[in-house]
C-alpha cells in the first residue's frame, strides 16, 4: 500500500512537471492529406499545418513542421553551407494507418493519426528513432518541442561547446551563447550553440540536427526517462535527421550540411602565446626573445585589448605600440607571427561635423554612415557597453555591413597582423549579459527584420564569416586564421574556437578532454583552451600535465587572464621548462602526422582530436571513456588529470598496441596500469598505424621536413598503413591539387620478410630534394634489405645517405631518398 502510494505520487510528480513544461503545447494534428514532389512529401494536418519531409541524400532527411498560425518564414539558415543536393531516388509506399519514405537507406515512417515519425534501417527494418509523441506547439508562445523515444542504452554525444561530460545522456542544455568567465562543469548555457548531436543505440548511431537559432533546450532523459526532448522558444520545428551506423559517416554528413573547416596556415597548428595583456611592444618582443633563448619553439603571439587606442578596434595605441610594423617585422624575423584582438564592441564615439579630428573615430563615423550598427526597434540605436565603455555593435545579417567589416581589418593587416582573435561574440554586453533588455533590437536577416531572439545565437557566426571573407579579400594568396569565442553550427567554416575562460584547475583541465571531444563531434575540429587556464594561478605541476594533453590539440595556446600570476612556460624554472621544452618539441616533431590528420578533417569532417568511442564505436567500454583520447586513429593520451598522481590506469581497446615512449607493444582489450612520472603521459601507438614525423624545429618553416620519417607500427598480421599529407602550408593553392599525399603500405610475407610499398604520391605540391625514413618497429633483425630489388648498403645512423641499420633500441630503419617516384622495400 505504502509502496503503491509514493508510486502514485511520484507518477503525479512526474506528470505535473510534464504539464508545467508546456501548458499550452497544442500536438500537430494527424495528416489529412500527402503530396509529393520530386524530392520528398508535403503532409497537410489538421488544423492546417504542414509537415515536409525532403531527401537530400540517402541518409539525409530534412523534417520541416511549419504550424498553422505561425507566418511562414523565408526558408534560410546561417548555418548551411550546401543547399543544392542532387536528387536521389526514393520511394513512397501509403498505408491505411501510415505513409512511408523509403531511400537506399532509410525508412521514414509517418502514423497519420496521430502524426508520428520513425526513421528506420532499410535493410534491416530495425528502428533507429521515433517520436514519443506529436510534434507540438504553444500557439500563444511560439514555444515548440520535439520529443524522441529516449532508448533504455542510449547515449548522445556532441552539442557542441558544452562544459560537461562526453555522453550526454540525462543532462539538459540550453542554447543561449553566453559570456560565462570561471565556468566550471555544468555551467550551461556557455559560449557556443550547435544544436547537433550523435545518438548511439547497440552500436549504431545517428545524428540529428536542430536547426533553429532561437534559445533552445536539449532535456535527454534528465526530467523524464521515455523521451529525449528538444524544445525552442519560437520558430520552426526544422530538423535533419542523418543516419550511420557509423558516427564517422554521420559526420561526414553533417559537415557536408554545414561545412567543413578550411584548411588553417600550418603555423596555427604552431605553439602559441597570449597574455592579458602583452604591452607595451618591447614587453611583448621580449616575450618572444625568452622563448627563442629557451630554446622554446613558438610561432604565434598575441596580442590582447591593450594594443588599442583606447580599446578601439582597428586601431593601435600610439604609445604602447608606435610602430607595429616594425614590431611585427622583428617578430617575423624571429619566425613570429602576430594575431591581434577584435571585439565586435564598437566604441560609441559620436562628434559633430564641425569637431577636430582627434575627436573622431573613422569606424563609428563610417558605421553610422553606412548604417551598419544594429538598431531598436525604435530605431535608436542599440548602446551597450563593453572595454571601451558604450559601445555599438555591427548587423553581420546585412551583406554591406559584413563587407565593410571584413575591410576595416586592413588596419592590422598592412602592418603584418597575421590572424584576427574573435573575442566576446555571444555578443557580450556589460549592461545586460541575458539579453533580455536587447529584445527589441531588430536584425536585417536578408530583409526579414527578425528579433535579437532569432539571432543572438548567430552573431559570431556572422562576425566570423565577415572576418574571414574580407581576410580572404584582403590577402588572396593566404589561408586566413580566426580563432573566434562563441559561434553556432557552421562556424568551423570560418574560424578556429578556444574554451574561453576557463580556469586553472585540475576540474578545468580534466575538462578539456570531453569538451574538445564534444566539439570535434559537433564538426569543429580546431579547437583548444587556455593552458593552463585563463583565471587562477596555476602550480608548476599543473602547467606541465597541461601541456601534456595541450601538445596534442589542434590549438597550442597558453594564455592568462589580467590579474593573474604569469604562467609562461619558463616560469617555475628550469626542471618544469625543460619538460614543456620536450613536449612542445614532440608536438613539432609530429606536425606532419598532426597537419595530415588536420587536413582528414578538413576533407571529411572527421576530427583530429577523438574521443576514443569515435574509432572503436562497437567498444561498449568506450561509450563514457573521457579521459582519454585519440589523435586520429592512430595516437591515444591518457593524460595525468589530478596532482601528485604519478600513474594511472589505462583502457586500451583491442589490437595491438605499441608503448610510444618504449616501442613495447601491448595486447588491448584490457585495463593498463601505466607509470606516469611527471615527465610522461601515457602515449600508445594503435598497431596497424604509420606514423609521419620530422625532426624538431623552432618555427614552423624554419625547416624543411627533412628527412620525413615513418614509424610503422605493424598489426597482429604485420600490416600496416598511412599516408602523410602536405602542402605549401600557406596559400589555398591545395584545392587546386597543389599537395602531396605520400602513402606507406606495410605487409610481412609467408616467409617472415617485410615488404613496405610506396606508391608513387599524388597530387602535384613539390616539396623539394629530401630524405624518407622508414622504420618498421618490432620487426625482427634484418640480414637483407632490398630497395625495389638492389640490394641496399647497411649504414650507420649518422651517415645520411640512402641505407639501413639497426638503431640503438633495435629498430630496423631506411633512408632513401624522395624522388616522388613509387618504391618497395623489403627486409629478410
Ligand atoms: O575577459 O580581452 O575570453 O581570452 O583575454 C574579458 C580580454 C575579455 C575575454 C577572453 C579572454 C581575453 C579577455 N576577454
Amino acid at each position: 500500500m505504502r509502496a503503491c502510494l509514493s508510486l502514485f505520487i511520484g507518477f503525479w510528480v512526474l506528470a505535473s512537471a510534464w504539464a508545467a513544461d508546456g501548458p499550452g503545447l497544442a500536438p500537430i494534428g494527424a495528416v489529412t492529406g500527402v503530396d509529393r514532389d520530386d524530392r520528398g512529401l508535403r503532409l497537410t494536418c489538421a488544423g492546417g499545418s504542414i509537415v515536409q519531409l525532403t531527401v537530400l541524400a540517402p541518409d539525409l532527411v530534412r523534417v520541416r513542421a511549419l504550424f498553422a498560425g505561425r507566418p511562414a518564414a523565408p526558408d534560410h539558415s546561417w548555418a548551411i553551407a550546401k543547399t543544392e543536393w542532387a536528387a536521389v531516388p526514393w520511394q513512397l509506399q501509403e498505408q491505411a494507418e501510415a505513409i512511408t519514405l523509403v531511400t537506399a537507406e532509410l525508412e521514414v515512417v509517418v502514423r497519420r493519426e496521430p502524426l508520428l515519425i520513425e526513421f528506420r534501417d532499410a535493410a534491416t527494418h530495425r528502428l533507429i528513432n521515433a517520436d514519443a509523441r506529436p510534434m507540438a506547439r504553444d500557439p500563444a508562445t511560439g514555444r515548440l518541442e520535439v520529443a524522441k523515444r529516449l532508448g533504455v542504452d542510449e547515449r548522445f554525444y556532441g552539442l557542441g561547446e558544452k562544459a560537461a561530460r562526453l555522453d550526454h545522456r540525462r543532462g539538459r542544455f540550453t542554447m543561449w551563447n553566453s559570456d560565462t568567465p570561471g565556468y566550471v562543469e555544468g555551467t550551461d548555457p556557455i559560449y557556443q550553440s550547435v544544436p547537433f548531436y550523435l545518438g548511439w543505440e547497440e552500436g549504431a548511431a545517428y545524428g540529428l540536427f536542430y536547426d533553429n537559432a532561437r534559445r533552445s533546450t536539449f532535456d535527454l532523459g534528465q526530467s523524464g526517462q521515455e523521451a529525449a526532448v528538444y524544445a525552442v522558444e519560437d520558430g520552426d520545428a526544422d530538423y535533419y535527421f542523418i543516419a550511420g551506423p557509423g558516427m564517422k559517416k554521420v559526420l561526414g554528413r553533417y559537415t557536408e550540411l554545414t561545412g567543413r573547416m578550411p584548411l588553417p596556415p600550418l603555423w596555427a597548428l604552431g605553439n602559441q602565446q597570449c597574455r592579458y595583456s602583452y604591452y607595451p611592444d618591447s614587453l611583448a618582443e621580449a616575450i618572444v626573445r625568452r622563448y627563442r633563448r629557451e630554446e622554446l619553439p613558438l610561432d604565434v603571439l598575441y596580442l590582447d585589448i591593450h594594443y588599442m587606442n583606447g580599446f578601439r578596434d582597428f586601431t593601435w595605441d600610439p604609445q604602447r605600440f608606435p610602430d607595429p610594423a616594425g614590431l611585427l617585422a622583428r617578430l617575423q624575423a624571429l619566425g613570429v607571427k602576430v594575431v591581434t584582438i577584435v571585439d565586435p564592441g564598437v566604441k560609441y564615439q559620436p562628434a559633430a561635423a564641425g569637431a577636430p579630428r582627434e575627436a573622431h573615430y573613422a569606424v563609428f563615423d563610417e558605421g553610422m554612415a553606412g548604417d551598419y550598427f544594429l538598431r531598436r526597434r525604435d530605431g535608436s540605436l542599440w548602446i551597450g557597453e563593453v572595454w571601451p565603455g558604450k559601445a555599438v555593435y555591427v548587423d553581420y545579417t546585412r551583406a554591406e555591413a559584413r563587407r565593410w567589416w571584413g575591410d576595416q581589418h586592413r588596419a592590422l593587416l598592412d602592418p603584418g597582423v597575421a590572424g584576427i582573435w574573435d573575442d566576446m561574440n555571444e555578443p557580450s554586453d556589460f549592461t545586460d549579459q541575458t539579453g533580455r533588455s536587447q529584445h527589441d533590437v531588430v536584425f536585417d536577416d536578408l530583409g526579414a527584420h527578425t528579433p535579437y531572439a532569432a539571432n543572438r545565437n548567430v552573431f559570431a557566426l556572422n562576425m566570423v564569416r565577415a572576418t574571414y571573407e574580407g581576410l580572404e579579400r584582403l590577402r588572396p594568396d593566404r589561408r586566413p586564421f580566426i580563432l573566434t569565442r562563441a559561434g553556432y553550427a557552421g562556424v568551423q567554416r570560418y574560424a578556429a574556437m578556444w574554451t574561453g575562460d576557463n580556469n586553472a584547475t585540475w576540474d578545468s583541465l580534466a575538462l578539456n578532454i570531453p569538451m574538445f571531444a564534444s566539439l570535434g563531434l559537433s564538426g569543429e575540429t580546431f579547437v583548444g583552451a587556455d593552458i593552463p587556464g585563463f583565471i587562477g594561478r596555476a602550480s608548476a605541476e599543473l602547467l606541465v600535465r597541461s601541456y601534456e594533453l595541450a601538445f596534442l590539440a589542434p590549438l597550442c595556446r597558453n594564455h592568462a587572464a589580467i590579474d593573474n600570476y604569469d604562467h609562461e612556460p619558463w616560469r617555475f624554472g628550469p626542471v618544469y621548462t625543460d619538460i614543456i621544452r620536450d613536449y612542445l618539441r614532440l608536438r613539432y616533431r609530429l606536425l606532419p602526422f598532426l597537419y595530415t590528420t588536420l587536413e582528414e578533417a578538413h576533407r571529411t569532417g572527421v576530427p583530429l582530436f577523438r574521443p576514443l568511442v569515435l574509432n572503436f564505436q562497437d567498444d561498449r567500454n568506450t561509450l563514457n571513456l573521457d579521459d582519454a583520447f585519440m589523435v586520429g586513429d592512430a595516437l591515444l593520451a591518457a593524460p595525468v588529470l589530478r596532482p601528485g598522481v604519478r600513474g594511472r590506469e589505462v583502457y586500451l581497446p583491442a589490437g595491438p598496441w605499441y608503448d610510444y615512449w618504449t616501442g613495447e607493444r601491448i595486447a588491448g582489450g584490457r585495463l593498463l596500469w601505466v607509470e606516469a612520472p611527471l615527465e610522461r603521459v601515457p602515449l600508445f601507438v594503435r598497431g596497424g598505424s604509420v606514423l609521419p614525423s620530422t625532426d624538431p624545429m623552432h618555427y614552423v618553416g624554419e625547416h624543411a621536413w627533412d628527412p620525413v620519417r615513418f614509424d610503422i607500427f605493424p598489426d597482429d598480421q604485420g600490416g600496416a598503413a598511412g599516408t602523410l599529407y602536405e602542402d605549401d602550408g600557406v596559400s589555398p593553392a591545395y584545392r587546386q591539387g597543389a599537395f602531396r599525399r605520400t602513402a606507406v603500405n606495410c605487409s610481412r610475407g609467408a616467409d617472415g620478410g617485410w615488404r613496405v610499398v610506396l606508391p608513387a604520391p599524388a597530387g602535384h605540391y613539390e616539396p623539394g630534394p629530401r630524405h624518407l625514413e622508414l622504420a618498421v618497429h618490432g620487426a625482427a633483425a634484418a640480414v637483407a634489405v632490398t630497395l625495389d630489388g638492389q640490394a641496399l648498403a647497411a649504414r650507420t645512423e649518422a651517415d645520411a645517405t640512402a641505407g639501413w641499420w639497426r638503431d640503438a633500441t633495435g629498430v630496423m630503419r631506411v633512408r632513401l631518398a624522395d624522388d616522388a617516384r613509387p618504391h618497395e622495400i623489403q627486409f629478410r
